[in-house]
């Protein structure tokens, strides 16, 4: 298949972009790198030193002989999406490229109104762009478990069975996100819905949960092709950041009592989830849904397990209880389904004491590249 990974310089696109080549893809990569000047603006950096995209496909065509072309562009600029459309009339569009940190959508008004914009324009023009140039293209975008929130009945995958005054129907699963920026999915993934039904375009929204981990077996193959690790208190997600704080003795950040129970999923597993969906397409005029998550923690049963192995590797550090910058619930009840990537093929890799162990060794070697200033939460939601 011809496939182009929008935001395939970023921490789930660009190993996506390796496995997919090395499955025989032909790949293509759209991105503004604007990810990368996040980090200037925050003063910020990736644990792990990365290479420039160019230097990435050059380095992953030395080591395999085969191409990933990019495409440095924004989603928001319609030319130049028209065009690269065009060029590559792809069979599938991955579409990683958003903001995609709840902290930074609540900075203040500029950064919520840039996260909308950015999110929900850009996929507006990915509709509009498949509808005039790839009509048959398969979307498969990124949504967010977070679109859901903390419901006190079960979490399904997208739609939910219910009887209300004697009649029964399937309706959209109800939406209470957290953030601005979990809310620019929610606004996508209601325009996505809508332009299936309109337009008979395909489309697939992946519910992804918390990713962890750093590397899959492609990125491993060379320090060129090393994935970038996030452990600020901006773009840093749990359990990541556990592991990195617990490496520089730095109490692990729970914040509040901890009770916040998510989905999660292995890196590894991001990369085979596009590959299932993108080999089972959606029916024309579909807008299918899947929970893209494996299991199902709370915050402070992984800083308990992180705690647990860095002592064992040598690094003592203590739990602390944040006051929670957030405004969510902190002890509630959370189950979601996630039965559709695996009735498709999917073998989780599951969280195990060797897996955090792992991951602590990879970025070991890195910790003092941490900016110490950048651990603590700095954005407040009230
Ligand atoms: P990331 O910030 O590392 O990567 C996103 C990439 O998209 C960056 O390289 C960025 O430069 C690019 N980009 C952003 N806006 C763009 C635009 N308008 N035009 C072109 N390129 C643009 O983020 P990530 O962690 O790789 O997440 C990828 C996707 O997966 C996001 O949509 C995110 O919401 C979703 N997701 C991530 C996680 C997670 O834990 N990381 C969990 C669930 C869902
Ligand atoms: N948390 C802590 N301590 C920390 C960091 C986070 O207790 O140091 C808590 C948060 O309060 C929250 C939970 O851990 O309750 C998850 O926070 P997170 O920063 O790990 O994840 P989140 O903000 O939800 O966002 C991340 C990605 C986002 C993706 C989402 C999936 O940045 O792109 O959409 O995970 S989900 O959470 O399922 O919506």
């Amino acid at each position: 298949m011809n496939i182009i990974v929008a935001g395939g310089d970023g921490f789930c696109g660009w190993p996506t972009a390796l496995y997919l080549s090395k499955q025989g893809h032909d790949v293509s990569i759209i991105d503004n790198t604007i990810r990368r000047k996040m980090d200037d603006e925050l003063h910020s950096n990736s644990i792990t030193p990365i290479a420039s995209l160019e230097e990435r496909v050059e380095k992953w065509k030395e080591l395999t002989g085969k191409e990933i072309r990019t495409y440095n562009g924004d989603l928001n600029h319609y030319d130049f999406l028209r065009e690269v459309l065009k060029q590559e009339k792809p069979d599938a569009f991955v579409h990683f490229a958003e903001q995609r940190s709840a902290p930074y959508s609540m900075i203040d008004r500029e950064h919520a109104v840039f996260t909308q914009t950015n999110n929900v324009v850009g996929t507006l023009n990915v509709l509009y762009g498949i509808r005039e140039i790839v009509p048959d293209c398969h979307l498969i975008k990124l949504g967010t478990m977070g679109e859901y929130g903390t419901p006190n009945i079960p979490i399904e995958e997208g739609f939910l069975e219910i009887e209300h005054k004697g009649r029964k129907d399937v309706l959209p699963y109800p939406k209470q996100p957290g953030s601005f920026y979990h809310l620019s999915k929610v606004h996508d993934s209601h325009n996505i819905m809508f332009a299936c039904k309109i337009w008979g375009i395909r489309a697939t929204d992946l519910n992804q949960g918390i990713v962890y981990g750093l590397e899959t077996e492609e990125t491993k193959m060379d320090p060129v092709l090393t994935n970038r690790l996030d452990y600020d208190g901006v773009f840093g997600t749990a359990l990541n950041r556990f592991i990195i704080q617990s490496t520089i003795g730095h109490d692990l950040t729970v914040y509040g009592q901890g009770g916040q129970t998510r989905g999660f999923l292995n890196i590894k597993d991001t990369v085979r989830c596009i590959e299932i969906a993108a080999n089972n397409p959606a029916d024309k005029g579909e807008f299918r849904v899947f929970n893209q998550f494996t299991e199902e923690f709370s915050v402070l049963d992984l800083a308990k397990l992180v705690q647990k192995v860095a002592k064992e590797e040598g690094f003592d550090t203590d739990i602390a209880h944040l006051e929670n910058p957030r405004v969510e619930l902190e002890d509630h009840f959370f189950h979601a389904e996630n039965t559709k990537l695996k009735d498709l093929g999917l073998e989780p890799h599951l969280l195990t004491e060797e897996v955090v162990r792992n991951i602590l060794k990879a970025v070991v070697d890195h910790k003092d590249r941490v900016i110490k200033e950048n651990v603590l939460p700095q954005v407040s939601w009230k």
